[in-house]
C-alpha cells in the first residue's frame, strides 16, 4: 500500500519464522559490542527507546565507526544478509528489481520499545543519502505517525505498524516527519516470545566505507 509518493507500506512480509530469527539476531546484538542503551541527547535528555547500531553507530546527530558515547567501541558490521534482505525489501516494496539491486546499506538502527517507550516527531536527516530507509516492525504493534515534509505538525496520518510489516520510506517521503507515538502492549504474538517492540532501519549513510 502506497501511503504517500515513495512510502510504502508492506503487512505482513516477514512470515512467522522470518521474525523470530530476527529477534534472536536482535538479542545478539543487543548483548555488544556495544550494547543496547539509552541514547543521551545535547541538551540533556535520554531517549526512552533503546537503541543498537550496527555498521556505523549513531549517536545525535552523526553516525561514527565508534560508539562516541558509550565507551567507544566499534560497532558490529552489518551483516551481509541483512543488507541482502533490504534489497529484497526494497524490490517488493516498490517491485522494481533495479531500485532493490541499486540499494547499498551500510547500517542498521535496532530500536527496542518497552510499553512505555515512545519516539518524538522527527526527520532523518543525518544520512548523506537520499537512499530509501527500510523499516522492519517486530513484536508488539505500535502505533506509527506518518507527517509530512515542511512541518511536525499535521497534516499526518496515523496507522499501525504489526510484527512482520515492512515499511519502505524513499523519494518524496525519504524526509517526512514521523513519529512512534504508543505501542500496545500485549498485541505480540505470544509464540514470538518477545515482550515489547522492535525496529531496525536500514539505512544508506553516505559515508565513505
Ligand atoms: C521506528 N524509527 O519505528 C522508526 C521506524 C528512527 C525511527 O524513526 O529514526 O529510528 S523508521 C521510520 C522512518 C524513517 C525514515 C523516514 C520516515 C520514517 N518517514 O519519512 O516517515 O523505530
Ligand atoms: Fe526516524
Amino acid at each position: 500500500r502506497e501511503i504517500a509518493p515513495g512510502a510504502v507500506h508492506v503487512p505482513g512480509w516477514l512470515d512467522p519464522a522470518a521474525q523470530r530469527r530476527l529477534v534472536a539476531a536482535c538479542r545478539a546484538w543487543a548483548r555488544g559490542p556495544v550494547p543496547i542503551r539509552h541514547t543521551r541527547l545535547p541538551r540533556g535528555g535520554v531517549m526512552s527507546v533503546q537503541t543498537v547500531c550496527l555498521g556505523w553507530h549513531w549517536s545525535p546527530y552523526r553516525y561514527t565507526r565508534s560508539a562516541v558515547d558509550a565507551g567507544g567501541g566499534r560497532v558490529a558490521e552489518l551483516p551481509e544478509w541483512l543488507a541482502e534482505l533490504g534489497r529484497r525489501a526494497v524490490a517488493e516494496a516498490y517491485g522494481d528489481p533495479a531500485a532493490g539491486a541499486a540499494y547499498a546499506p551500510d547500517t542498521a538502527l535496532v530500536n527496542f520499545y518497552d510499553g512505555a517507550a515512545r519516539m518524538g516527531m522527527h526527520q532523518d536527516k543525518d544520512e548523506r543519502s537520499a537512499a530509501p530507509v527500510v523499516s522492519l516492525s517486530l513484536g508488539d504493534t505500535c502505533v506509527f505517525r506518518f507527517g509530512n515534509t515542511e512541518t511536525r505538525t499535521r497534516p499526518y496520518t496515523d496507522l499501525e505498524l504489526a510484527s512482520g510489516d515492512l515499511f519502505v520510506f524513499g523519494g518524496p517521503s525519504r524526509y517526512a516527519y514521523h513519529a512512534v507515538p504508543k505501542t500496545l502492549p500485549g498485541t505480540a504474538d505470544p509464540a514470538l516470545g518477545l515482550t515489547g517492540r522492535l525496529n531496525i532501519t536500514l539505512r544508506e549513510t553516505g559515508l565513505p566505507a
